[in-house]
């Protein structure tokens, strides 16, 4: 008993993975990979359940033998069953739009801060309970007999039977954190339908064999943490319980593992989450857009080379252009490039001139610093590349990059990589997403546009949980894809001014089989006893802050005003 198959849906691909558990080592093969393409009909985005369930078989044959099957995926969205146990319509995307408008219905029936001291949920407008909400009175809802999260879903079609894992059901809004069961008054008050929602189940049980006449076995399927993240966060190979971590891929999680909730007011307002974890441990954290605008820009763009584009990002100026990636303009698909560009057009006016004061707070004194800032402050608002030419006419060139390695505005300005360092971030953003015609386009700054502001809400999330949390943090581990990110992790690290330990990048599935071999009995203890196991087999890397805390602390004031 120590091979077992990993499902692990993500927002923008799925896998299946074997990994095998043996002597307090575990190793990690993938075996199939898909992608998740949404499919938007009638006008509604959906998730191509039938294409993702094909992906999961696919991978499990190709799989071979194992001792059991955990599936996990991103958290909220559901299907409906009706009477008969048939699928009712494609189960709907949390980035659909249904939800617009819905949180105020809520809010007037149950108070915001009731709903957060019974839930311990954030506020996101894609929640299960603005979902359902919002698709009151539909016929596919009134004809639903059962709601089944997607591992559950998944589940469901492998072995025959249903059940509500916990870690994914607390992402619902609709579980009473305090007794671990559902909100059946809450969802009343609603007009949901208690009855829709199957029992819960444990991650670590078992829910039951594979129906034989699938062919492929039938090795149990497992209860894991069935929320990707959940799952993520078992696979952190912390080895104290003084960490942060960021599950980085579409979404940036980023927060603490606590024993017990955090249901303050400041928490609430604040937004952060108390999500149900694996082994009883609460998930306290924060949404932050993570890479989803990045993934937007890059599919406008026809899917460019992304590590010749991220070596651009790397050599672009730092703090260029900056966005507020907790904006909900980010949320749904298409047209990010223009997004970024509308709301750094938001930005205060005169955002082009703080830029420069900001770059010259860092020059080395006498050096021109003085009259970068001088010269910022009388240039109009949102000017163009002439007028930002003109003052580096007026700018020394060569004057240093206050130790960090950023040329100076002067430099920056006569080179033409800012060109738009005194024109409106917004302007800037424009020309970068012209497309590929005019290759001086600097897709580049928009990508360390987005990354440079994906640290700086890396390091807001990792503060407030602390502060918030009261859990005193020495490292912050990144896993999933954005491990992979050396800039990414890099730039995190020099915003916290924390290490940054990157890795593993399949922390999900790595938590998901670990829980797995828990349950079949390949390995035991509690989740610092799999972590270390974790520590023991898989590559993390380390980055250590750069210097220069004034100059992120400079950018979140920018951000902030
Ligand atoms: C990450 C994730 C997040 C959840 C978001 C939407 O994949 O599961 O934790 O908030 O997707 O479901």
């Amino acid at each position: 008993m120590n091979t077992f198959a990993a499902v692990d849906l993500g927002a923008s691909s799925g896998r299946v993975m074997v990994g095998r558990v043996e002597a307090g080592r575990v190793t990690l093969e993938a075996v199939n990979r898909f992608a998740n393409e949404p499919v938007r009909t009638g006008g509604t985005l959906h998730w191509d359940i039938l294409g993702l369930y094909r992906g999961v078989l696919e991978g499990l044959r190709l799989a071979g033998p194992v001792d059991g099957i955990g599936i996990d995926s991103w958290a909220v969205d559901y299907g409906l069953l009706d009477a008969t146990g048939a699928l009712l319509g494609n189960p709907v995307h949390y980035r659909d739009s249904r939800t617009e408008g819905t949180a105020a219905k809520v809010s007037s029936v149950v108070a915001e801060d009731k709903l957060y001291a019974l839930t311990g949920l954030q506020k996101l407008p894609f929640n299960t309970i603005y979902q359902l909400v919002a698709a009151a009175g539909t016929p596919q809802l009134e004809a639903a007999r059962q709601l089944l999260m997607i591992p559950d879903l998944l589940a469901y079609w492998l072995t025959g039977e249903v059940g509500a894992e916990f870690t994914n059901a607390s992402t619902t809004q609709l579980l009473d954190l305090r007794s671990g069961k559902w909100a059946g008054e809450l969802m009343t008050s609603l007009g949901i339908r208690p009855s829709l929602f199957p029992p819960l189940r444990a991650p670590g049980t078992v829910i039951g064999p594979v129906l034989s006449s699938l062919g492929i076995g039938t090795p149990d399927v497992i209860a894991v943490g069935s929320h990707d993240t959940a799952s993520a966060v078992v696979g952190v190979p912390a080895a104290s319980s003084n960490f942060a971590y960021i599950s980085c891929g579409t979404w940036s999680l980023v927060g603490v593992e606590l024993d017990s909730p955090v249901l303050t007011e400041a928490s609430r307002l604040a937004n952060f989450t108390n999500e149900g974890g694996v082994d009883g441990t609460v998930r306290y954290l924060r949404n932050v857009m993570g890479l989803w605008p990045l993934q937007e820009c890059l599919r406008e763009w026809g899917s460019p080379d992304l590590a010749a584009l991220l070596r651009e990002a790397a050599a672009a100026p730092a703090f260029g252009a900056l966005v507020d990636l907790d904006d909900p303009i980010f949320l749904p698909p298409g047209d990010m490039v223009a997004r970024l560009t509308q709301v750094s057009k938001r930005l205060p006016t005169g955002r082009g001139g703080d830029h420069a004061a900001s770059v010259s707070e860092r020059l080395p004194t006498g050096s021109g610093g003085d009259r970068a800032a001088s010269v910022s402050e009388r240039l109009p608002t949102g000017r163009g590349a002439d007028r930002a030419a003109l003052v580096s006419e007026r700018l020394p060139t060569g004057s240093g990059a206050g130790g960090d390695g950023a040329p100076s505005v002067g430099e920056r300005l006569l080179t033409g990589q800012g060109e738009g360092a005194a024109a409106s971030v917004g302007e800037r953003l424009l020309t970068a997403g012209a497309g590929g015609s005019d290759r001086s386009t600097p897709r580049g700054a928009v990508v360390r546009c987005i990354l440079d502001s994906l640290a700086l809400a890396h390091r807001r999330a990792v503060r407030q949980a602390q502060e918030l949390s009261g859990r005193h943090v020495d490292a912050v581990h990144i896993v999933g894809g954005g491990a992979r990110n050396e800039l990414l992790c890099q730039l995190t690290a020099d915003a916290c001014g924390l290490p940054v330990l990157a890795g593993p990048v399949e922390a999900t599935a790595l938590g998901n089989i670990l829980v797995q071999a828990r349950t079949a009995g390949a390995i035991s203890g509690d989740l610092s006893a799999l972590r270390a196991v974790l520590r023991e087999t898989q590559q993390i890397v380390r980055y250590e802050p750069r210097g220069d805390a004034g100059a992120w602390r400079a950018a979140e004031r920018r951000l902030e005003a």
